[in-house]
């Protein structure tokens, strides 16, 4: 527990939808359960409309409003931004915040293009040299379980990494009449389920393994090619006279792509949101010469490992209940068995950067390795644009 005398760390938020939300509440929860050596302070919330965001810091426990993020950067008692906001802001906020001498926590993924994300990542590694410090909010990094596939991995108990197959499936856009939000207009995204959800299944991939992907072989499809423009977007009722306005789809509804890590192991990745039924489900599987291992955002406080150097006879996946306090933040949470969320992985990733903060060492995942998601997500998208990879099924003779 931080008992406030610590030195404060003032944070400032821009943004306060879902990721605002969850971001919220790992800053008021951090220094609750944690002993820091800062003490968080919920500053500022930012956000353009006065009267909404002054009613969602009442709300998420912030101490005052800006509707000018260029304010907010300003201001001497933030000490670190939070950009919680959609893609297409993140360069723009994260290299002003970074130049003005502020931390920076910046929502996945880091941006909609690479050339977006080089620029962020040199200013990420211009700033640290001034001590300034940055890192790319891939939370499931900081799931208990995930942080021991990463370990066993590491130690090499599966052995040599063969196959790697993670899978990130939703299904909250299956319905055509679901309106024409920001996530599916590229020009504020970057991208559809590959950017939102393929960008957490390829850094946890990277992650888990310790290695990265050099190569891709892919395939996207917009299943959905026009929908109701939403109020939000048009600004309009959802019709033009007796027309319900419709716009395009400018991103991609699904991406499967197949990957090879530079290190050999193969690997499938599989992102979409008209998985129906699929809410946000999201599994990794690791296969290695001497052992498996897989994991299920359902049950996130699940490892399942199987021992290929146990006898047969016995052998078989077993489930790990990671709720020891041996692992990683669960000695600060509740006793063995006491299971943790969703919610969970947000505070242990601003603690972790408040720790990083305080001790002068590099936040991980870095701008870099968001950049290298990036790079991914943009062969990917290479990959299914030329559409190269693809042999017809002919009836051959
Ligand atoms: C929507 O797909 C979303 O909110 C993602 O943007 C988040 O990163 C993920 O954690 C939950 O789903």
């Amino acid at each position: 527990m931080t008992d406030g005398v610590e030195p404060a760390l003032g944070v400032g938020m821009v943004g306060y939808s879902f990721m605002g939300a969850a971001h919220s509440q790992a800053w008021r929860t951090v220094g609750r359960v944690f002993d820091l050596p800062l003490t968080p302070v919920m500053t500022a919330l930012c956000g353009r409309n006065g009267t909404e965001v002054t009613a969602a810091a009442a709300r998420l426990g912030w101490a005052s409003v800006e509707t000018d993020w260029k304010e907010l950067i300003r201001r001497d008692d933030v000490n670190l931004v939070d950009i919680c906001t959609p893609g297409h802001t993140h360069c723009e906020i994260a290299v002003a915040a970074l130049e003005a001498g502020k931390h920076v926590l910046c929502e996945k993924p880091l941006a909609n293009s690479v050339n977006e994300a080089m620029v962020m990542t040199a200013a990420a590694e211009s700033a640290r040299a001034s001590g300034v410090l940055s890192m790319v909010g891939f939370n499931y990094r900081r799931a208990p379980a995930v942080t021991l596939a990463h370990k066993l991995v590491a130690e090499g108990r599966l052995g040599i990494v063969r196959h790697v197959r993670a899978t990130y499936l939703q299904d909250w856009i299956v319905d055509p009449e679901f309106p024409l939000v920001w996530r599916l207009d590229k020009a504020l995204a970057g991208s559809g389920a590959l950017g939102d959800i393929g960008a957490h299944i390829v850094d946890l991939a990277q992650y888990v393994v310790s290695d990265r992907l050099n190569g891709v072989c892919a395939v996207t499809e917009t299943f959905v090619k026009e929908r109701p423009l939403s109020d939000v977007s048009s600004g309009l009722s959802g019709s033009v006279g007796t027309v319900p306005a419709r716009g395009t789809v400018t991103v991609d509804d699904a991406a499967l792509f197949l990957g090879r890590f530079a290190e050999g192991a193969l690997a499938s990745f599989e992102a979409t949101r008209f998985a129906t039924g699929r809410k946000n489900a999201m599994r990794i599987e690791v296969n290695g010469s001497e052992g498996s291992l897989w994991f299920d955002l359902e049950a996130l406080n699940e490892l399942w490992y199987y021992d290929g150097t146990e006898n047969t006879e016995t052998a078989g996946f077993r489930r790990i209940l990671v709720t020891e306090p041996t692992h990683p933040y669960l000695e600060a949470w509740w006793p063995p068995g006491h299971i943790l969320g969703y919610e969970h992985t947000f505070v242990h990733e601003t603690r972790d950067l408040v720790h990083s903060i305080a001790e002068g060492t590099d936040p991980a995942p870095s701008f870099a390795d968001g950049l290298q998601v990036q790079r991914v997500l943009a062969a990917v998208e290479r990959s299914a644009g030329d559409g190269s990879q693809w042999t017809s099924v002919e009836e051959h003779a």
